[in-house]
């Protein structure tokens, strides 16, 4: 990745010098207005914009002679000085200590984690730091690729449908969902589960249904689920829940597709974000068949740990509907649009806790 530094008077100026040195297809990392001038003589407001741009494409290749470039082997004199208390968890690759410049060890620190394995944001972030001196810009360039990395949630279909494990909180989300659609949204709701291999999941969602005088039909077989749609054909959203176990079933999945039309659900995998990252994997291998429209993430309130999300989203490909963080229905429930799953995650992993503990 190319990084310049460009500063103008206007802002429309300096995306125009952008848009000249770096083409169309650059983006814009940070800016911020700046005095120029010496102590407030003939100081004037001018633009500052850090733009960045794919190395491959690149238009200009040889570099102006005023462009600011990294130095790889000596830290700038203005760097701010690393704090004495930075955990030393340098990501080793081959063997080697950390990649990044010392006052962005927090920052490696989290890149260490399992979840971001897979990026290589290295050198943008040292050349980003070079060029700006700022831990705040780098500190934004990944909360920007994170965010970037969530796509909005679309509005739920008629039928919303949750599947996932045993013991994720499927039931317990579908209850929050339920009370979400009828309270905040004004909405029509029927349930149906078709979970029935325990009493105790029949009665646990009647009970929610109950207080909330949401009507519930249980489906034994396709029959019953025929005539349950029926009964809630007027309804304006009709929440479904499962038992984890048929959907691992190919032959239950294929009827399941001869009695309901698919493109009319949003079927969102429920996964448990206190799972390892490996048993996530594993359920989303068995579930990534099926006509996933969303994940739901649930249980963040049970681990510190909770940028797996970040992981399994770009394993998938897919929108997170919604986040569940805590056992009270209907409360512990938060959408899952793109800005509030990244203030979540970096609220939670923080770069106060990744680094700047007691700074
Ligand atoms: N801490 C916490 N617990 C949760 C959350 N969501 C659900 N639970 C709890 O997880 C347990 C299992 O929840 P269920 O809703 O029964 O899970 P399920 O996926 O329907 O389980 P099965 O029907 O047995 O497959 C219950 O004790 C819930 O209260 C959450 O966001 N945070
Ligand atoms: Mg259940």
């Amino acid at each position: 990745m190319q990084i310049k530094k460009f500063t103008a008077k206007t802002m429309a100026e300096a995306m125009t010098k952008v848009k000249q040195e770096l083409g169309d297809e650059a983006v814009i990392l940070n800016s911020r207005q700046v005095k120029t001038g010496w102590f407030g003589l003939f100081a004037s407001k001018q633009v500052e914009v850090i733009a960045a741009l794919e190395k491959e494409k690149a238009v200009t290749k040889p570099r102006r002679p005023d462009s600011v470039r990294p130095e790889p082997t000596s830290a700038p004199a203005s760097a701010p000085t690393p704090s004495p208390q930075v955990p030393s968890t340098p990501r080793m690759v081959g063997g080697t200590a950390p990649r990044l410049h010392s006052s962005l060890q927090h920052i490696d620190a989290l890149l260490s984690t399992e979840s971001f394995a897979e990026e290589s944001w290295e050198e943008t972030l040292n050349e980003l730091y070079y060029t700006t001196k700022s831990v705040e810009v780098a500190e934004r360039f990944v909360y920007e690729q994170v965010k970037s990395s969530f796509i909005d949630p679309p509005e739920a279909k008629r039928y919303v449908m949750l599947v996932g494990p045993t013991g994720v909180g499927k039931t317990t989300t579908l209850a929050k969902l339920a009370a979400h659609f009828k309270l905040t949204e004004g909405k029509t709701v029927g349930l149906i589960t078709t979970d029935t291999y325990r009493i105790a999941a029949i009665e646990q969602l009647k009970t929610y249904a109950e207080i909330m005088s949401i009507p519930v039909e249980v489906a034994y077989d396709f029959h019953d689920f025929k005539r349950a749609k029926q009964l809630f054909a007027r309804k304006d959203i009709v929440l479904i829940d499962t038992a984890g176990r048929n959907f691992r079933d190919p032959a239950y999945v294929e009827q399941f597709h001869e009695h309901h039309d698919f493109t009319e659900t949003s079927l969102s995998l429920v996964l448990s974000l206190t799972s390892k990252m490996k048993d996530m994997d594993m359920i989303y291998s068995q579930f990534e068949s099926l006509p996933l429209s969303s994940l739901i993430f649930t249980k963040a309130d049970e681990t510190s740990d909770i940028h797996a999300m970040y992981r399994m989203v770009k394993k998938s490909d897919l929108p997170v509907a919604w986040m569940t963080d805590g056992q009270e229905v209907p409360d512990d429930l938060i959408r899952g649009d793109a800005e509030a799953l990244t203030k979540r995650l970096f609220e939670k992993e923080g770069w106060a806790r990744w680094t700047k503990q007691g700074v």
